[in-house]
């Protein structure tokens, strides 16, 4: 059951409740409306397990300008669904045409309980996975949270929604900034005063004029922390990133042979890269997440190099499944830990571990492995 609710013109089904809470109001002024349900919206967002939700509108200024700047200077390396979608990807009314609203959520992923993180870059025998990927993969935990906020609220109005996190042409840091859930650090990810930056992104897009939020003034200040401790100084300058020299995009999104001048660069780094959210000032009041898809699993944070390097395809895809690093593939993961091997000490064992390797069907990997052999003859002559 339901009534009709007049708003910018068009009629609107109102779910009983939520009519009777607005009649309770007594406020008829569309604005109002849509205050409150935005006000709705955030709280349904929280009990489902959004650590913050924000509003903004779907104009995003320079963001357009700096995207295709980003992509003519070839930043993006083969990231071609980057440039696939032009400046579809800046404009979210061209990804779903009648969007008035885009409704941003953030999530907490740093799992607690987990290894200490520096601990493990400080010891070249252990593998370094980031904090994002201990657990179960994120697209799904999020796509089906906000698939059940989107549901909830088209019981109560008559809307078009969609749901998007990393799935889409979508500048996801740009709305979420504009909806005020942060501001853009200058290793361009999102941070906020209350949550650092250790979470994920996502959004909804619908066609209500719900009301919108204030963005956020950054907190950066005169500090380049992330800057400075970036390995490969990916970070080419405040709010610029290389993906070319970035860790994440090699160990994860480059597909082909990691450039030999990066490969001592990695460390111990076999999935994606951490050291500019760890060292950021902002991240030391950061929450830790308590959710049980986030957990650490199989060990990763704080697994050696040997025993991961030791798993056949079958096991890696037994434990991987419903990972993100499942879709780097087993031939990736060897690729990486080959590189990081390369960088741990000479030690029997790890020799032993790379020699295992050196007629490996693939030849990326055997190109790797003997990179890696290389390396430790020229630290270790004796
Ligand atoms: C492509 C991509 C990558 C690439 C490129 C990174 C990048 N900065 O673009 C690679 C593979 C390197 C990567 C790595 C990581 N990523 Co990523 N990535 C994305 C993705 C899919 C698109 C980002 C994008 O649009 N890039 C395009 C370029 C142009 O954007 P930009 O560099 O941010 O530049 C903008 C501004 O800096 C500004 N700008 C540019 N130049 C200038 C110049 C001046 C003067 C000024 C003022 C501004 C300015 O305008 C640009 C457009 O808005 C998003 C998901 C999404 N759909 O948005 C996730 C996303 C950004 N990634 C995420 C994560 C978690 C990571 C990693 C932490 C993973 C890891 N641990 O390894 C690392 C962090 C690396 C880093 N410091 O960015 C999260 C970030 C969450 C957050 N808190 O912000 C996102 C939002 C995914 C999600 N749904 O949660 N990622
Ligand atoms: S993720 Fe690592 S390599 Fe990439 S910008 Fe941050 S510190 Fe640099
Ligand atoms: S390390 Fe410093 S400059 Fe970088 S995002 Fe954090 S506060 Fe901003």
């Amino acid at each position: 059951m339901s009534q009709s609710l007049r708003k910018g013109g068009s009629s609107l089904l109102i779910g009983q409740s939520y009519w009777a809470m607005i009649r309770f109001m007594q406020n008829s002024d569309p604005r109002f409306e849509m205050d409150e349900l935005a006000r709705r919206i955030k709280a349904w967002g929280r009990e489902l397990g959004f650590q913050a939700l924000g509003i903004s509108d779907t104009n995003l200024g320079e963001a357009e300008e700096h995207l295709l700047q980003w992509l003519a200077d070839g930043h993006h390396g083969a990231m071609d669904y980057m440039a696939k979608h032009g400046v579809k990807r800046a404009r979210p009314t061209e990804l779903l045409p009648g969007t008035l609203r885009v409704i941003s959520v953030r999530m907490n992923y740093f799992p607690e309980p987990s290894h200490d993180a520096e601990a493990i870059l400080l010891d070249p025998s252990r593998a370094y996975v980031s904090r994002y990927a201990l657990g179960r993969d994120y697209h799904k935990v999020l796509r089906n949270r906000l698939e059940k906020l989107a549901q909830k609220i088209r019981e109560v109005v008559e809307c078009q929604c969609r749901v998007f996190t990393d799935s889409a042409p979508v500048l996801e840091v740009e709305l979420a900034q504009k909806g005020s859930l942060g501001w853009r650090g200058k290793h361009t990810l999102l941070l906020s005063r209350e949550q650092g930056s250790w979470f994920f992104l996502g959004e909804i897009f619908i066609d209500l004029p719900l009301s919108v939020d204030k963005a956020q003034q950054s907190h950066c200040g005169t500090c380049v922390a992330c800057m400075e401790v970036c390995p490969t100084q990916a970070i080419t300058a405040p709010y610029k990133i290389d993906a070319r020299r970035c860790i994440s995009y090699l160990t994860i999104e480059h597909k082909g042979s990691i450039p030999i001048e990066l490969r001592p660069l990695i460390g111990n780094r076999i999935y994606g890269c951490d050291d500019c959210q760890l060292f950021c000032p902002w991240n030391k009041f950061a929450d830790k997440s308590i959710e049980p898809d986030f957990s650490v699993r199989n060990k990763l944070d704080d697994i050696s190099l040997i025993e991961l390097f030791a798993w056949s395809e079958d096991e890696f895809k037994m434990r991987m499944v419903g990972s993100a690093i499942y879709r780097i593939g087993y031939e990736q993961w060897l690729r990486n830990i080959a590189v990081a091997l390369g960088n741990a000490p000479a030690t029997d064992e790890s020799l032993m571990a790379l020699q295992t390797r050196s007629q490996h069907t693939s030849l990326l990997v055997r190109e790797h492995v003997e990179w890696a052999l290389q390396r430790k003859i020229e630290l270790n002559p004796d």
